[in-house]
């Protein structure tokens, strides 16, 4: 059972390596892949140090990164999380137990905990109002549509087609489960507190607003 977990990268060089010895130290039979887009800081130079796969992107945008790397990922499991240390690596064993039963496992935020300061007060604003659109313009149920850590299986990882370049990403991902009819579940997980800088901005959460009613209608 080959299991990969994805690591999208942008100047995070205070964190990977955290990032990727916190995931050696839950399985070292897990594959790590960072996808980065050109950091202009040594994340990189650290991801290679310390023995992940590293996939070079010359270009910016989360999601186009995931679609590169998707391309190249071969193993029976795929997890994709963020690599700024708010996500917890300890869950993933979770994520793979449920994933003999449905085809996605997605973290959900909202039903764990978030960490006080985690989330600004419009970060919080902006994630549940896109939670609501998304489950009210594709009649299905979710409860964190912009979390940041997803599991797939491999039939499912490959049936998913990636065209947003940004942070719409996520409702990329929510809207091809849809649209596959692929079976997902919810896993409540806790978020924490970022390391080094956040690269969302608020324009990127009207850009999502618009991929969710642009996909829908
Ligand atoms: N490959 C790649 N990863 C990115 C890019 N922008 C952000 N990321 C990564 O995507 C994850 C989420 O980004 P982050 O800035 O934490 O956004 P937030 O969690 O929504 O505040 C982090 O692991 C970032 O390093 C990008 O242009 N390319
Ligand atoms: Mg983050």
């Amino acid at each position: 059972m080959g299991v990969t977990i994805l690591l999208p990268t942008y100047n995070e060089e205070e964190n990977i390596a955290k990032m990727i010895d916190s995931i050696r130290s839950i399985s070292k039979k897990y594959k790590i892949t960072v996808v980065d887009s050109n950091s202009t800081d040594n994340t990189q130079k650290i991801a290679k140090l310390m023995g992940a796969q590293v996939i070079a992107i010359n270009k910016r945008g989360k999601g186009l990164a995931v679609k590169h790397a998707l391309q190249r990922i071969t193993e029976d499991y795929l997890i994709i999380m963020d690599s700024d240390l708010t996500y917890p690596v300890k869950k993933i064993p979770q994520f793979l137990e449920l994933l003999k039963n449905f085809d996605v496992a997605i973290g959900s935020r909202f039903r764990g905990n978030i960490e006080n300061g985690a989330m600004t007060p419009i970060n919080k604003f902006g994630n549940i109002f896109l939670t609501m659109l998304a489950s009210l313009t594709y009649g299905k149920n979710i409860s964190d549509v912009c979390s940041g850590m997803w599991g797939f299986t491999k039939k499912a990882y490959k049936k998913i087609s990636i065209n947003a370049p940004h942070f719409e990403l996520e409702v990329n991902l929510f809207v091809q489960c849809v649209k596959n009819g692929l079976r997902f579940c919810e896993i409540p997980i806790e978020y924490k507190k970022r390391g080094g800088k956040t690269k969302l901005r608020v324009s990127d959460g009207l850009r999502i607003a618009g991929y969710l009613v642009r996909r829908r209608f």
